[in-house]
């Protein structure tokens, strides 16, 4: 190498490593989401304790990037609605809850955002192993309403399919004792219609399209396999004692 080539391909590194400095403080000015109020909970059992119903990759995407995604944007929203601090008090429930009281500016990130960071923090524990049947009040109510356990998970199984698009179908109790199913498309709660839910089916497809594909039935016959009914039934159980 000449003194000449020497000094030039000296200046190209010059340059590259001028433009690495750049793009590397351009990446630290994008900021990272705010770390709070809101967190995400840790998976309440192993990323594979559910399959093969549901696999460990679904699990991890599920969790570790869906779930954290509506809670980063959640964040993002309050950060960006200073003046809406106090809001940020209340727990997801309650302000999806009161979603028609809570700031103009911030209805849409709670209502799609906060209600997703409330649907999947019920729905990890509503799954794992913990009885294959519900117990107590909610065995004798659900018979009462829907005739037998695979009855009404026959209904459930109907108004996950009947949903066009994404969104949820759901067991939930009324204020007046009365269980229903119904669906709420996206992430919509039925905390924002004043009823409680008490187990959902996620029917997105980022919660089955990798294992099951577009096999919406098979993925709501393996749901039942993984649904922790003593957790559903402590919750139902504490709801009715309350009211
Ligand atoms: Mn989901």
């Amino acid at each position: 190498m000449d003194r000449r080539t020497a000094i030039k391909s000296l200046g190209i590194v010059a340059t590259s490593l001028a433009v690495t400095d750049r793009l590397s403080a351009q990446a630290a000015s994008v900021a990272p989401p705010p770390a709070g109020p809101f967190t995400l909970p840790a998976l309440p059992y192993a990323y594979d304790a559910l399959e093969p119903y549901f696999d460990a990759q679904t699990m991890h995407l599920h969790h570790d990037k869906h779930h954290a995604a509506y809670v980063n944007n959640l964040n993002a929203a309050f950060a960006a609605h200073p003046e809406a601090v106090q809001w940020s008090e209340k727990s997801v429930d309650e302000l999806v809850a009161g979603l028609a009281t809570v700031p103009a500016g911030l209805q849409t990130a709670v209502r799609n955002q906060g209600g997703g960071h409330a649907n999947h923090s019920l729905w990890w524990l509503t799954l794992g192993k913990g009885g294959d049947a519900p117990k107590g009040e909610l065995a004798t109510d659900l018979n009462k309403k829907f005739g037998s356990l695979s009855q009404f998970e026959d209904k459930l199984a109907a108004a996950s399919l009947s949903i066009f698009g994404s969104g949820w179908a759901w067991l939930t109790l009324a204020a007046d004792g009365t269980l229903t199913i119904e669906t709420t498309p996206n992430q919509d709660s039925p905390l924002t219609a004043g009823r409680t839910p008490l187990l959902g089916v996620d029917v997105w497809e980022h919660a089955y399209y990798l294992k099951y594909q577009n096999k919406r039935a098979d993925y709501v016959k393996a749901f039942y396999k993984v649904v922790n009914w003593d957790a559903v039934s402590a919750k139902y159980a504490g709801l009715v004692k309350k009211a």
